[in-house]
């Protein structure tokens, strides 16, 4: 049988493909699982310095396969703490960058994991929803964390009410992605662009990463001394004595050991 996920590294770069392109990748429990474990594997391999999520065909992700939940034998709660929730956890958790590569439709959890990403790149037919209200469900897999922080509370409530469609060139504009590529160059423009972030200093984005998620719940004051804290680590390390000396012999540093 064909996996429900796809994986391939390239030139540092794990890309990571939901695989269900029938039911524009719905998520089943296979596919949940599998992709949190795939992450875990991509975060000990020292070959993987960003991991990359999309999907096969017209749609990145429909939310949760709704002919594969009645009979699952968990509740709600039990189904999201099983296989959501560590997802999301996983992504956020990562010590590498993990970019949402939105490849088409994002709809309902879905949606929330392609609000997860470090970074968000979108093609230009992409679209976002947050169908969770059509069935009468709350947004889940962290949508009610992430969508009010780049939109506000407001126009969040709104977008979640209606589940109205959001576009790639709103998504830019509302900050819910980094950059919007042309359809039909997706694929390879994703890849050009997390090579030139798999160039970037690894321990230093990695510290970064956990400084900003630990600014977002902080006070200044918190984020000042953790700032101090992990600043340490990156002034110890081999990156910044690269970084320094290619700057002082005016050439491009060299990141990359492997
Ligand atoms: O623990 C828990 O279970 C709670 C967790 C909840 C998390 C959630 O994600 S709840 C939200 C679940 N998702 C949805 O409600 C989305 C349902 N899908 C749609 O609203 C639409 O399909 C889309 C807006 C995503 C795309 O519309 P469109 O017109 O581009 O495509 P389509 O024709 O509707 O879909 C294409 C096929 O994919 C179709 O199959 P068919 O008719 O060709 O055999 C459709 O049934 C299938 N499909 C799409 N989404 C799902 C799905 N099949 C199962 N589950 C889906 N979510």
């Amino acid at each position: 049988a064909t996996s429900v996920i796809l994986a391939a590294t390239h030139a540092g770069v794990r890309t990571l493909t939901l695989n269900r392109p029938e039911k524009l990748n719905a998520a089943n429990d296979d596919l949940l699982l599998t992709l949190t474990g795939e992450l875990r594997k991509a975060e000990s391999d020292p070959e993987v310095r960003v991991v990359v999520i999309t999907g096969a065909g017209r749609g990145f992700c429909a939310g949760q396969d709704l002919g594969d939940v009645s009979g699952r034998g968990m509740t709600f709660t039990e189904h999201l703490n099983h296989t959501y929730n560590p997802l999301i956890r996983t992504i956020r958790g990562l010590e590498k960058p993990v970019i949402s590569a939105v490849n088409g439709i994002a709809a309902g959890a879905g949606a929330s994991l392609a609000l997860s990403g470090d970074i968000r790149l979108w093609a230009q037919g992409a679209a976002l929803t947050q169908v969770f209200s059509n069935i009468a469900l709350i947004p889940d897999s962290g949508s009610t964390w992430f969508l009010p922080r780049a939109v506000g509370y407001q126009r969040a409530f709104e977008l979640m009410a209606f589940a109205e469609k959001v576009t790639a060139e709103d998504a830019l504009r509302a900050g819910l992605c980094e950059r919007v590529f042309p359809d039909d160059s997706f694929q390879a423009d994703v890849q050009a662009y997390a090579e030139r972030l798999a160039a970037r200093p690894a321990h230093a984005l990695k510290l970064t990463k956990q400084a900003l998620q630990a600014a977002l719940s902080s006070t200044l004051d918190e984020a000042l001394d953790q700032e101090a804290a992990l600043q340490q680590l990156a002034g110890d390390s081999w990156e910044h004595a690269e970084g320094v000396t290619a700057f002082k012999e005016k050439r491009a540093p060299a990141f990359r050991r492997q």
